[in-house]
């Protein structure tokens, strides 16, 4: 029974019961149908719907959505509510997201308790709200604010959502308050379905969606609610409906749906497993090393997850950046209003900066995010070691070097792992967890509540050179200067990646990090380097010119003043030197073809990570490369992506590139395997 009904006095209380989240599904809608008819059945007064565990309800159940869908229609289900001669009144708690808005939209009445949220995320999942929702909303708040509610998917709080219309008040008890409702003036709230459409306003339809074609580019969902919405005006409440039914089940069965659904349930997944559960230390005290812009933001986020920090720096001018560092945060958080005064003081309380190493004794964990240099690194944790007690776990925050390697001069290395943040510290979702060879489940789960706690999406990762996220950026970067040396601009393969969704190219993103930390990549892997492996040596005269980015105005772009980015003749002329200088005859590549070597050259190294056992699943890549790297979340992820295309066809393509290089395009043998097996990389059997 997902749908418990019972009355008391002509009150009908219908509660909506499907843990977690009230998910509804088809035996849900039944038993929501079913209360209807029993509440008209029995005349009673009003209904009360409220939900089960403190939430309303989170949506239509996204698992049904592979599956052809089953009756009773939630469409139906609503406007049998709406239409009701019993008043319905929807008692929020939690959040009332997706279908669960729609309920709520259905009833006659809305009452929120003062946390619970209200919204409609279907944009997220790729598909519009398909229950009423794109007639529904214009109706109560008008057609603003249902444009932004929809095509954003951002759910609103209670009073907001108050203010706007959409509830009709904030009540510590809801249910009660619902009871309490005046019998008369609750016989005078007209039923959503009669309310008057709002007016067409061209303007506003124009700027939104402008708007979404400059924001969520390449994504279908929210324009098309915007077409649904806009359409809806002209039609009749019922037709409106129709029509938007007809949307929502063509998006749900399509390509950018699916691959969001992959995501949003590859995100849920990646959790603790479960032989790791009660194994974690209980963390209230962490120490950072170093106070650089990585060191800051990870501090920034342990400390706005509730912890004591103490941030370790070697000198007095060492203190004095990371102050200004994590000052810097924190001023941007108060100015951009994420925190107001009195947090900021909250996190400046809990924060210490020091030179001295017995000031952490007490941490129960120490993250070290110093410069990327193996001794530097093995002396921090040597000093850690020393200092905190036996049990506290010792991280490091290394983009590439080997944690085996680091740990191994200490009396335990089993309590060492790798937690590698992704910069912004503080915003980026991404956390690598890297388990070395010794690394004990102590370690490894306190890396996941870690993460929990910080609300990052972890994903565990074997040691190697880049782990699962800088190795596959590695080889994307190759694949980039091969394109740009053999006969493009780094500007044309920028825009080549963007139109494939990519915020921003590979040229453009490595000026913001700048190109000198890669070239002290380069030179650290210098002497391992497969001497027949091709070598573009393009980066390195950048470095020679004094080009490192941003930082000095000048990479692969130039900045004049600091301001935006202008293409750079000189770059570009250095690509013809050096082609020149090698006997190679440059070619003309479409922006497809660039877009399809660079995202071929990342399929194929993730398939050798997954073969490796580097990364634990195909699932666990996606996230990577979506949640770190800014691949198109509407594409679900690198091998979603690849699983997409097709193996076969991805063999087929690699192979043709391999008779150009046979060593940089040595087909993965975990893909030749799939494409032999007839199995998608989801469905991959690593090597390990
Ligand atoms: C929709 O409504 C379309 C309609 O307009 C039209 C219909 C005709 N379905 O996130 P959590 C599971 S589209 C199935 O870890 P939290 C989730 O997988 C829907 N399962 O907890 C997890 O399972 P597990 C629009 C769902 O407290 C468990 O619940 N709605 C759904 O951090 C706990 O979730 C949305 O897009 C679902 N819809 O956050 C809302 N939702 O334990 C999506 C959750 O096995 N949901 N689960 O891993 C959310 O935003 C968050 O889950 C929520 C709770 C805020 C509710």
């Amino acid at each position: 029974m997902q749908v418990t009904m019972r009355s008391e006095n002509h009150v009908g209380y219908v509660t909506l019961s499907n843990p977690p989240v009230n998910a509804i599904g088809q035996v849900l809608r039944m038993g929501l149908l079913e209360a209807v008819r029993w509440a008209e059945r029995g005349r009673l007064d009003r209904v009360i719907v409220s939900g089960a565990g403190g939430i309303f309800a989170a949506g239509a159940d996204a698992k049904e959505f592979d599956a052809a869908p089953q009756e009773p229609h939630l469409p139906e289900v609503l406007n049998a509510i709406d239409e009701s001669f019993v008043p319905w009144i929807a008692a929020i708690e939690g959040v009332a997201l997706g279908g669960g808005a729609e309920i709520a939209m259905a009833c006659r009445m809305r009452i929120m308790a003062p946390g619970a949220r209200i919204g409609l995320p279907e944009v997220t999942l790729g598909v519009i709200p398909g229950a009423g929702c794109t007639a529904r909303l214009p109706r109560l708040v008008g057609l603003q604010k249902a444009v932004e509610m929809i095509t954003t998917g951002k759910p609103i709080g209670a009073q907001a959502a108050c203010s706007v219309g959409l509830v009709h008040t904030v009540e510590d008890d809801p249910i009660e308050a619902a009871f309490l409702v005046n019998s008369e003036a609750l016989g005078c709230i007209v039923p959503t379905w009669e309310y008057h459409a709002p007016a067409h306003d061209a303007d506003l339809f124009r700027m939104a969606r402008e708007n979404l074609q400059a924001k969520m580019p390449g994504q279908e969902a929210p324009v098309r609610a915007l077409e649904v919405i806009e359409a809806g005006l002209a039609l009749p409440f019922h037709a409106a409906l129709a029509y938007e039914r007809r949307v929502f089940l063509e998006l749900k069965t399509g390509s950018q749906s699916k691959a969001l659904r992959h995501l949003f349930f590859a995100q849920r997944a990646a959790k603790a497993p479960a032989h790791l559960k009660g194994a974690a230390l209980e963390v209230l005290h962490a120490a950072v090393v170093g106070g650089g812009t990585m060191g800051a933001g990870i501090a920034y986020a342990l400390l706005s997850s509730g912890l004591q920090v103490t941030i370790l720096e070697a000198d007095a001018a060492g203190l004095k950046r990371a102050e200004d560092n994590i000052g810097k945060i924190i001023e941007a958080s108060l100015t951009r209003g994420m925190i107001d005064a009195a947090r900021a003081a909250d996190l400046r309380s809990r924060l210490t900066l020091s030179t001295q190493y017995s000031q952490a004794a007490t941490a129960q964990l120490a993250i070290e995010a110093a410069f990327e240099d193996m001794a530097v690194k093995q002396e921090i944790l040597g000093k850690l070691d020393a200092v905190l007690s036996a049990d506290a776990v010792l991280a490091t925050n290394t983009s590439y070097l080997d944690i085996n390697e680091m740990a191994a001069p200490l009396m335990d290395p089993t309590r060492v792992i790798g937690l590698h943040f992704f910069a912004p510290a503080h915003i980026m979702k991404l956390l690598e967890i890297v388990q070395g060879a010794q690394s004990s489940d102590r370690a490894i789960a306190t890396g996941y509540a870690l993460a929990k706690r910080l609300g990052k999406v972890p994903v565990r990762a074997g040691v190697c050179d880049g782990f699962i996220g800088n190795r596959i950026l590695a080889r994307y970067r190759e694949a980039a200067d091969t394109v740009f040396m053999d006969g493009s601009t780094p500007w044309e393969v920028d825009d080549a990646m963007v139109e494939f969704g990519y915020a921003m190219g590979p040229y453009e993103a490595q000026d913001l990090s700048g190109l000198d930390i890669a070239y002290a990549n380069r030179q650290r892997q210098a002497p391992t380097r497969d001497p027949n492996r091709r070598y573009i040596p393009i980066a390195d005269r950048m470095i020679e010119l004094g080009k490192l980015g941003r930082k000095t105005s000048a990479g692969w772009y130039r900045y004049p003043g600091g301001g935006g980015k202008v293409e750079d003749p000189i770059v570009a002329d250095l690509a013809i030197e050096e082609a020149h200088f090698s006997g190679i005859t440059r070619t003309d590549y479409s922006s497809q073809e660039m877009r399809q070597r660079l995202v071929l050259a990342m399929i194929n190294e993730a398939a050798d990570i997954l073969d490796a056992g580097i990364a634990q699943s195909a699932g666990d890549i996606d996230l990577v490369t979506v949640f770190g790297y800014g691949f198109p979340r509407w594409r679900g992820g690198l091998m979603h992506y690849a699983d997409s295309l097709g193996v076969e066809t991805i063999v087929a393509q690699l192979e043709i590139l391999a008779q150009e290089d046979p060593i940089a395009w040595k087909v993965s043998p975990l893909l030749s395997r799939c494409a032999d097996a007839g199995q998608s990389l989801a469905e991959a059997r690593p090597m390990r």
